[in-house]
């Protein structure tokens, strides 16, 4: 950071002189107001902006921006910025400048652009960009809560609940010509939004999810376009979701419900003429609960009976005599607050692989691939008939489905033909998590061309690509990015498939990160922090799943402490250092909790839930028929997790402004590691506690280990690998999150990638040599009990992904410089890979990285984003082998050479394409 300042130091004052003319620096693009692009309907009073600079120059730095707010186009075309013209700032933060204009208050418009001067010139205004406010206070909600609040005499509300869908209508007149419109609407669970006729957005499963007695999500569109100036109909179908959960009746201490569908819906019209109406939700509005969609469930499936539907209920025209007044129901407790992460879409659609005929006219449909979403049909028969569609993940030995792992969720859809013509279907408040549908009562036969699987996650864009000549990396490099997006729901849950679908946090602590250089997953886990935040008791406490539908308040430090880890990955991969400040206090809090109720005089936590959740067993056979389901609490483990803890909160309270806790943690840690060393270093083996691959990893990755048994104790973790585990893992949930970055920086990237490349079990290649094509939930998925074992699950994924990323590709974001401003570039390279190819899309643009080797030559392509840079570590035989184009290393201005070391050189590049070659 220092090198760039200093730079940009010194090119400025050069600036001052010359004024540079403005060539090869595109206008500032892919404007951002809180990460997200024209984000409509916000709630954070101060957004940060962001922005990327293009150019075809080397070393390009931002010296200082522009940024102009106003509230009109006109405005800012005028270059006025009413609401904020920040002037010349000279700064090179591009990336979440916090806006500090005029107050935003509700419904505001906000229209922005901006400029920048780097040191190789200026650029053009940016293109305008937009955001608008969303409804900040409780008062500026008019309309009432809408809905019925009761079952329906045919809706079936007992344990496995079946309750039909609420279809809500009114018509309403706009007689002026229409300036702008704008609906702000909750629709619980789920909603789908209509106005005359068409759908408002693409959005489905819509909105996300949280628990409603805390918090609840408002989405926010504008529908000028979707008015009539005259008579308009709007409508609204509510599903279940989780707002009336999957399971009635059952455990009300354990799991959360939360009532029936409801709707708060506030259209605000402003007339071209100046003047405005509101058209609200209250007792004018009629609705039914008698049409197609039978039931919604999204453990068990979705009915719809085509016979039942009423065409045009969403238009002015149709006649609701038959539909009921609504009733006026209780507000849920939970605060509202705009959604500020994508609602989820149909993402990709995928074409079955195959249908095989079974006895009793039954088909089994293959996906070819474990996806999540579910499956659009195309039929034709006669009113009546029924087409049963059953979900599964696996086959049985008989070619049918298996469906024991899927416990007591029914995972079925059944749709009823109306029988006029060709008819299609998807179902629309449930998912599925599913390679092969068991298909029966299909009228004719049905071909692969009768059906298409829609997949359906959030809707964030995908930021990494990750190849390499190694071709079971680049399998298990896919299956991975199968099972993190389809497990992406609005929060994102353990599995798609069974009757559990939680979000557990335990299973993304490091997760999180890894998938971070996959999808951009930044707005997602700052609500799932606040989500976390939320399920947090007054006395400190935070469960293991948040939003807590289910209530698991066990106390242990690994999942709980997850909350702290997705803030770390956020403030490392994002630079956004907002979450940790807002719950800096409510980490505290259950740090104390902890400590207060846990922690020994010598400083040892004692109490801990899952242990090292799902080790394998030590061989395929030995885990056949056996569940998983087997905690083993260790004192070690959150000893250690409370050690590491103590060094984020360092960090943490150093960005918080809470500089006595920097101190007070530091001191912490020291008691910790001394009484960690004393308990559970055994001298006789060298290693900690029950001397598992785990224990040591754990005490060596968080710097536990006293630095004089540091060799020692990777010597012992060398011998499990080696020896005892035959070159394989043996760790589970905890291990796994450490086990390749450990071995990597510590000198043994051989080993994790002789582990990274095993076919045999365990491993993640054994899983691929057993068909899979996503993430299993258990080492042994294949022999284990069924009861529990997802073939959709991301939790044994470890720090794989962040090891394919920083350690194979050498895309690394510096934790001094957060947000990939500075970039560390340090492939590793193994014995047999001869080509690794990625690239990363940051906050400052496109990071590539792309190498080659053969025996004695290696050749990398690099891209360096501009106003970030990178320092780069170049595999070579000496100094002197390394050229960047044509020039020798040098010579080369563009470069700054730090050092030679361990056969590797290390420079400090700026922005830009770069191409080394240099002699191994
Ligand atoms: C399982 C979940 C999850 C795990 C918990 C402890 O049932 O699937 O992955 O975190 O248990």
């Amino acid at each position: 950071m220092n090198t760039i300042c200093q730079k940009i130091t010194f090119i400025f004052n050069l600036i001052i002189l010359v004024s540079l003319p403005a060539f090869g620096i595109s206008e500032p693009v892919e404007l951002r107001c809180e990460m997200i692009e024209n984000p409509v309907g916000i709630d954070v009073k101060n957004p940060g902006l962001s922005w990327k600079i293009i150019s075809d120059k080397r070393s390009v730095y931002q010296i200082s921006y522009h940024i102009l707010v106003a509230s009109s186009v006109e405005k800012l075309d005028n270059n006025i910025g009413d609401l904020w013209d920040s002037g010349d700032v000279k700064s090179d933060q591009s990336h979440l400048v916090q806006y500090n204009g005029a107050e935003l208050k509700s419904r505001k418009d906000c229209y922005w652009k901006v400029k920048v001067i780097t040191n190789k010139g200026e650029s053009e205004w940016s293109e305008t960009a937009y955001w608008s406010m969303g409804l900040l206070h409780y008062k500026d909600w008019y309309a009432r809560w809408i809905g019925f609040d009761y079952a329906f005499p045919w809706d079936d509300d007992s344990f496995h609940s079946r309750l039909s869908a609420r279809y809500l209508r009114k018509v309403f007149k706009a007689d002026k010509p229409v300036k702008q419109a704008k609906v702000y609407l909750m629709g619980l669970g789920m909603y789908e939004l209509y106005f005359n006729g068409n759908r408002i957005g693409n959005q489905v499963l819509a909105p996300a999810p949280t628990d409603y007695h805390e918090n609840i999500k408002y989405n926010v569109f504008d529908v000028t376009s979707a008015l009539n100036e005259g008579e308009n109909a709007v409508g609204v179908i509510l599903g279940n979701g989780r707002y009336h959960t999957m399971r009635q009746h059952y455990k009300p201490y354990k799991i959360k419900n939360f009532g029936f569908p409801k709707l708060l819906l506030q259209l605000e019209i402003e007339y071209a003429d100046g003047s405005k109406q509101i058209i609200k939700t209250d007792n004018s509005w009629k609705g039914t609960a008698n049409g197609p969609l039978i039931t919604n469930n999204e453990y068990d499936g979705e009915e719809y009976d085509a016979r039942k539907e009423m065409p045009g209920w969403n238009t002015v025209n149709f006649i609701d005599s038959s539909w009921i007044q609504v009733d006026y129901v209780d507000q849920p407790d939970g605060k509202y607050e705009a959604q500020m992460n994508p609602n989820m879409k149909v993402m990709e659609t995928i074409k079955p692989v195959g249908i095989t005929n079974l006895s009793g006219g039954k088909y089994i449909l293959d996906m070819g691939q474990n996806m999540v979403g579910w499956l659009k049909i195309k039929v034709e028969g006669n009113a009546g008939e029924k087409v049963k569609l059953r979900f599964a993940e696996i086959l049985n030995d008989k070619g049918g489905i298996a469906t024991e792992n899927l416990r007591d969720a029914m995972c079925t859809d059944i749709y009823t033909l109306k029988g006029n013509g060709i008819e299609e279907w998807a179902p629309r408040f449930v998912y599925h998590g599913f390679r092969y549908v068991e298909i029966a009562g299909f009228p004719g036969v049905p071909t692969v061309d009768n059906f298409i699987g829609e997949v359906v996650y959030d809707a964030i864009p995908q930021t990494g690509s990750f190849t390499t000549s190694n071709s079971l990396i680049n399998k298990i490099y896919k299956n991975a990015t199968w099972s993190i997006k389809g497990n992406y729901k609005g929060m994102p849950v353990d599995c798609p498939q069974r009757n559990e679908r939680q979000p557990w946090l335990g299973d993304r602590s490091t997760g999180c990160y890894g998938e971070s250089f996959v999808y951009d997953n930044s707005t997602l886990y700052a609500k799932w922090v606040d989500d976390i935040g939320y399920a947090q008791k007054s006395d400190g406490t935070i469960p293991d799943v948040a939003p807590a539908f289910w209530r698991y308040y066990s106390d242990n430090m690994t999942w709980p402490g997850t909350y702290l880890m997705v803030a770390d990955m956020l403030y490392r991969q994002y630079g956004d250092t907002e979450p940790l400040k807002t719950h800096y206090a409510s980490m505290k809090s259950w740090l104390d909790y902890m400590k207060d109720r846990y922690m020994t005089e010598d400083y040892i936590l004692t109490k801990d839930s899952y242990g090292d959740w799902c080790v394998p067993p030590a061989t395929i056979e030995e885990g056949r028929g056996k569940s998983a389901n087997v905690k083993h609490p260790s004192k070690l483990i959150s000893t250690a997790y409370y050690y590491y803890y103590s060094g984020l909160m360092q960090r943490f309270a150093r960005i918080a402004g809470c500089d006595d806790d920097v101190e007070y943690y530091a001191n912490l840690a020291e008691k910790i590691k001394a009484g960690f060393n004393q308990v559970f270093f055994r001298e006789d083996q060298m290693g900690y506690g029950d001397n598992t691959l785990t224990d040591n990893l754990l005490a060596l990755q968080f710097g536990l280990v006293p630095e004089n048994k540091r060799d020692d104790v990777l010597n012992t973790i060398v011998t499990i690998i080696q020896v005892k585990n035959d070159g394989h893992l043996s760790t589970g949930l905890i291990g796994t999150q450490w086990l390749m970055r450990t071995l990597s920086e510590n000198g043994r990237s051989d080993l994790a990638y002789r582990i990274a490349t095993n076919k045999t079990y365990p491993g993640w290649g054994y899983m691929v040599e057993n068909g899979a094509t996503t993430i299993w939930e258990l080492w042994n998925g294949n022999t284990a009990a069924a009861n529990m074992n997802s073939y959709n699950h991301v939790m044994m994924l470890g720090d794989l992904i962040i090891w394919f990323y920083e350690n194979l590709a050498g895309i690394k974001s510096d934790p001094e410089d957060p947000g990939f401003k500075n970039i560390i570039m340090k492939p590793e390279l193994q014995d047999g890979l001869d080509h690794v190819n990625a690239s990363y899309e940051s906050p400052y643009g496109k990071i590539k990285s792309n190498w080659t080797r053969s025996k004695q030559k290696f050749t990398w392509n690099i891209t360096v984003p501009a106003n970030s840079g990178a320092r780069i570590y170049v595999p070579a035989k000496s100094l002197n082998s390394i050229k960047e184009g044509k020039d020798k290393i040098t010579e080369n201005k563009d470069v700054k050479v730090v050092e030679f070391k361990d056969n590797r050189v290390l420079l400090e590049i700026g922005s830009g394409e770069y191409r080394f070659e240099s002699k191994l």
